[in-house]
């Protein structure tokens, strides 16, 4: 019913359009087209575009490189920007080969561009961190970084 009363109203609109009255106006009428520099306010074309980040890795903890207490208790990263929550891996591997968080890697509620896992207490050793994440650009980003543990 409805979309019957809006094609008709629609062909009605387009019917007006034909009207014979809009070349009443003498051609000699119109105002002379002066052209005086820009034709559109600039701030219009100056807005910047909008560009999905590339998510990369700001810093960890422990650092790369570092040195960390058996106690450490958890494990983290830090990407420059937000990341899809979509998905979100962190996984401590030791210099076995043995693979040592608890599997609950979990983006911060409060801070998007933050990922930890926890583990449990680490015997001295040298381990492995490899971590994945989806940038908000859709790009899947990984890594690794090494830290080492010392009593
Ligand atoms: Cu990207």
């Amino acid at each position: 019913m409805t979309a019957t009363i809006s094609a008709s109203a629609a062909a009605r609109e387009a019917g007006s359009d034909i009207s014979p009255s809009r070349r009443d106006q003498p051609i000699s009428s119109a105002p002379a087209i002066v052209l005086t520099g820009p034709s559109r306010p600039s701030r219009e074309s100056s807005q910047p575009a909008i560009i999905l980040a590339h998510a990369i890795v700001v810093r960890t903890s422990p650092a790369q490189g570092g040195v960390g207490p058996e106690d450490i208790g958890k494990v983290e990263v830090w990407y420059d920007a937000g990341i899809r929550d979509a998905f979100a891996a962190l996984a401590v591997v030791s210099a076995a080969g043995e693979r040592v968080d608890k599997r609950d890697a979990a983006i911060d509620s409060a801070d998007p561009s933050h990922v930890s896992v926890s583990v449990n207490r680490l015997t001295p050793g040298k381990y492995t961190v490899r971590y994945r994440a989806l940038s908000a650009d859709g790009h899947l980003v990984s890594g690794a970084w090494e830290f080492e543990v010392r009593p």
